[in-house]
């Protein structure tokens, strides 16, 4: 059974401890376990840890966030099955921690680190983004995680490195969906180095003040923003520099219907839907379908990265 906060059988210390010495408590259960990340354990969690961050409001849009319940139980991660309540009901039994990343390929500093190590150097941001998904659908969901080129300098990338890999986790046995062919396992992703590195893209730990639930792609996810949902790649296991564009497994299970690029774009249509609107997740049956904003409405921070594409046969 996943951990879901709403579920009223499942009371969470903060609710039945005073905040303050539940918060303590995690912070010396976090030093003991030595694991701390920003001050809270992420030692096999018996509730979600909360994070230390701060909140950057630049870089967050103003529009309402949805629900924990909405952003948690509707969901795309094909790994635990193609049902929006597939996620929420069937990753209970994914265990994220301890783990992994490895750097690899076109970099200097290549090694295979602890999540801890990973993310020990990065103070953590809460940016709140809206997440549009390629079904025309969308959510405005509040990430903790820190800057992906942050990370990506660290790694001191080699002149030769111009994309960014990304692969997910391969767990058959703990990822029910990975046990039929929906796919071409694992889940892979890639960015153009420059759109790894823009300051809108991050990797996310958490969601609203808390550590990634599994259905949200525990313990480090992509977020990038101004491209379709599922740029994003949950599960991060690898992050691979390479010179020559990596294959995208929505790409390579459908070239006409999903490309490299996957900008939010009204303007090119799916080949079997509209891209001009879109519907927002939990704002109500009666909800008018809002229009789609070129990138996601980003445009003033990316689409400079783009200048001389044509973004119709880059899609
Ligand atoms: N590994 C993996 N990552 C994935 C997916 C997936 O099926 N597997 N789905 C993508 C899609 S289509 C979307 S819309 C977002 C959804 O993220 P969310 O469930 O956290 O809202 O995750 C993306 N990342
Ligand atoms: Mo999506």
């Amino acid at each position: 059974m996943p951990k879901r906060r709403r579920d009223p059988s499942m009371a969470l210390p903060s609710e039945i401890t005073p905040r303050e010495i539940y918060l303590g408590r995690r912070r010396l259960l976090g030093a003991l376990a030595g694991l701390a990340i920003g001050g809270t354990s992420l030692a096999s969690s018996p509730v979600p840890a909360r994070l230390t961050y701060r909140k950057n409001a630049a870089l967050s849009t103003t529009e309402p966030p949805n629900s924990y319940e909405d952003i948690t139980t509707y969901n795309n991660f094909y790994e635990f099955g193609t049902g929006k309540a597939d996620p929420s009901r069937l990753s209970g039994s994914f265990r994220p921690r301890p783990w992994t990343v490895a750097i690899t390929g076109e970099a200097e500093q290549t090694g295979t680190y602890t999540l801890e190590d990973l993310l020990k150097p990065h103070p953590l941001e809460e940016r709140i983004y809206r997440l549009r998904c390629v079904e025309a659908w969308s959510m405005v969901i509040p990430w903790v995680g820190f800057p992906l080129g942050d990370l990506v300098k660290r790694c001191r990338p080699t002149s030769r490195a111009k994309y960014v890999a990304f692969r997910t986790v391969e767990r058959p046995s703990e990822m029910p969906g990975q046990r039929f062919p929906v796919l071409d396992w694992p889940y892979v992703e890639g960015l153009r180095i420059d759109e790894a590195t823009h300051p809108l893209t991050i990797l996310a730990v958490g969601l609203y003040g808390e550590v990634l639930p599994n259905q949200n792609g525990a313990p480090l996810r992509l977020v990038v923003p101004w491209k379709y949902g599922f740029k994003s790649i949950k599960s991060i296991v690898e992050i691979r520099f390479t010179e020559r564009q990596p294959p995208t497994s929505w790409n390579r299970s459908a070239p006409h219907e999903y490309g490299f690029y996957a900008n939010v774009n009204p303007e090119v249509d799916h080949p079997r839907w509209s891209q001009a609107r879109e519907r927002r997740i939990g704002a109500g049956v009666f909800s008018a379908r809002q229009p789609t904003l070129p990138f996601n409405g980003y445009a003033d921070q990316v689409a400079a990265l783009y200048r001389g594409l044509d973004l119709r046969k880059n899609y």
